[in-house]
């Protein structure tokens, strides 16, 4: 069948008429793969999937928001568009800004975001201005100004977002023909766990499914919130994306984790490191550090055997869907600081295959 994006394959899920004007990008439909080489880890216990969220449009999960958010702020005759980001966010607002004609004003941390992002709301011709602060604080100000000029707030408070990100859910369960026994994923102001939730949710009441997963969502130890259950003032994490210090949807993050008998964790920057190379090496997937943490998670629940009781009374292993929120050539800073870098050599045969191991 013919992908037409998000959009027209889920209308019937989605808050847009006959009468929206499209904005798409041709997002969604990403791959479900399965994590056959780190499965093994689990002894048979574990059946990982990986929700490649990084091969959307721009490379991330945000363009199955964005195609909604954009489309119907255009439908309501929006000019401008505005968001606060660590930096997906604003690479995915600005290119659907750019598609749907509309002006897009970004606010990002002032040398917080990752190269691969930045690179691209600027070329998709977003005004992008640096706070000298933090995430919070451009969301306060993008806040502050979209609720007195006309201009639309794009981030994911804007509910068409969820709307639009919980047809990823859709997906999963679309392809499994069930739902995964637990869903893993990043948390940062927690739009995309209260979309999933949602997802789910809708799909379990029209009968699509028969049962919810358990959603564990994963912080870093440096921005987590949610977990030490208080604002951070001054988050720090090597996982950008989620260096966020009061998520904007705190509540519905708490609440997907608690109703669905699932968690809110948080792991180190050296776990998520170590998933983000495992990811990388052993999987062949290329992803950013803030997505390797949903495996860090499970990795981490599972040696701690929070799967032990879990899976007792069944012979088949259980199904986790980890979701791998963005591609890894967002940040090549990263992934060039964690590798050993090329050797040098002469151009002589001799010589590559002494590198290579040859000789
Ligand atoms: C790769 O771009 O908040 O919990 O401004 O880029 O829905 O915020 C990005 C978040 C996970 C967390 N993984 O999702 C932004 C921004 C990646 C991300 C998250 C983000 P939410």
């Amino acid at each position: 069948m013919k992908w037409e994006g998000v959009i027209k394959h889920y209308r019937n899920y989605l808050p847009v008429t006959e009468k929206t004007p499209i904005v798409t990008l041709l997002e969604g439909n990403t791959p479900l793969i399965s994590a056959n080489n780190i499965s093994k880890e689990f002894k048979g216990k574990i059946k990982l999937y990986l929700k490649y969220e990084g091969l959307n449009p721009t490379a991330s999960f945000k363009d199955r928001g964005m195609t909604v958010a954009v489309s119907c702020a255009l439908g309501r005759g929006a000019k401008a568009v505005m968001c606060a980001s660590t930096g997906n966010t604003s690479a995915s607002a600005a290119a659907y800004a750019a598609a749907g004609e509309l002006k897009c004003i970004v606010l990002i941390p002032k040398g917080a975001i990752a190269l691969g992002k930045l690179s691209q709301a600027l070329l998709h011709g977003a005004k992008v201005i640096a706070i000298e602060g933090n995430f919070d604080d451009a969301l306060e100000l993008a806040k502050g100004i979209t609720s007195k000029y006309p201009i639309t707030l794009v981030n994911s408070l804007n509910p068409d977002r969820i709307e639009g990100q919980k047809t990823a859910a859709f997906e999963i369960c679309d392809i499994l023909e069930t739902s995964p026994n637990y869903q893993a994923m990043p948390v940062g102001n927690a739009g995309n766990i209260t979309a999933y939730w949602k997802g789910y949710s809708e799909y379990k009441e029209k009968g699509k499914i028969k049962n919810l997963p358990k959603i564990l969502g994963f912080q870093a130890s440096g921005s987590a919130p949610i977990v030490e259950g208080h604002p951070i003032k001054n988050p720090q994490t090597i996982a950008t994306a989620i260096r966020i210090g009061n998520p904007a949807r705190w509540k519905e993050a708490v609440e997907a984790a608690e109703n669905s008998n699932g968690l809110i964790e948080k792991i180190s920057d050296e776990e998520i490191l170590t998933a983000y190379k495992m990811l990388a090496k052993r999987e062949g997937i290329f992803v950013e550090p803030a997505s390797a943490i949903s495996i860090a998670g499970i990795i981490k629940l599972y040696k701690r055997g929070y799967f032990d009781s879990r899976s007792s009374n069944s012979h088949s292993p259980i199904k986790i869907v980890c979701i791998l929120t963005g591609h890894g050539l967002k940040d090549p800073d990263i992934a060039i600081k964690e590798s050993s870098q090329p050797v040098v050599i002469p151009p002589k045969e001799e010589a590559v295959l002494e590198v290579a191991g040859y000789k």
